[in-house]
């Protein structure tokens, strides 16, 4: 037994050695795999930094668009109108602001025959003379009938008759209670496409359908951004 003690002595302390040299790899492998969940951490935590950013970025560009909508919806906004005769000459001007739930009309023009004249707004904005037919029919967007003297009436597009002077020239303002000029309403002016100040031959008679009985289209002005 004595002999065999030196070798059993030695065989456990190449066991012991062969034991902490395991642990040392497996230590280090552990180590490495530490590393490894560590880097993926940083990249997640990258990641999640640039969603973040792009998340206030898209944040901001939503809020400078809602500013723009505000701006687009400024009720100090003016909207121009020319106003052009069957020969394609400009006769005349309208200036439209935004009034509290209304349309403000500044409206001037001359060389029209004197007397009284129908005056719509149309629910196209394009005036193709010499007839104006492009403008389509009144500005009506709730379907309802012609006129203030019907029932069912009358159209947003609706004004009241120009009484033009002798000199054949007329200024005048006057307010349209049923249209807007805030974008995205249904009686909004300046809906896809527009729509368009027609002033007629005859008077309009506020009652006759659709449009008056007031005759031929003689000037047409789109109203337009
Ligand atoms: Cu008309």
């Amino acid at each position: 037994m004595r002999r065999l003690l030196p070798l059993l002595i030695i065989c456990l302390a190449v066991l012991a050695l062969s034991a902490c040299t395991e642990n040392e790899d497996s230590a280090r492998d552990s180590g490495n795999n530490g590393d490894e969940s560590v880097e993926t951490n940083a990249d997640g935590n990258g990641e999640s930094e640039k969603t973040s950013e792009e998340k206030e970025s898209s944040e901001n560009s939503e809020s400078e668009g809602n500013s723009e909508a505000q701006s687009e919806n400024d009720s100090s906004k003016t909207i121009s109108v020319q106003m052009m005769n069957t020969e394609g000459r400009e006769m005349g001007k309208a200036e439209l602001t935004q009034a509290d739930n209304a349309v403000k009309i500044d409206f001037s023009a001359s060389d029209i025959p004197p007397g009284t004249h129908g005056f719509h707004i149309h629910e196209k904005g394009m005036c193709e003379g010499p007839d104006f037919k492009s403008a389509g029919g009144h500005f009506n967007p709730t379907n309802v009938s012609h006129g203030t003297e019907s029932e069912d009436g009358p159209h947003a597009g609706d004004l009241p008759n120009l009484e033009v002077s002798e000199e054949g020239s007329i200024k005048k303002e006057l307010t349209a209670e049923r249209v807007t000029l805030e974008e995205g309403q249904e009686n909004s002016l300046l809906k896809e496409g527009g729509t368009a100040l027609v002033i007629h031959a005859g008077a309009d008679d506020q009652e006759s359908q659709p449009s008056g009985d007031a005759g031929q289209r003689i000037a047409c002005g789109e109203i337009t951004e």
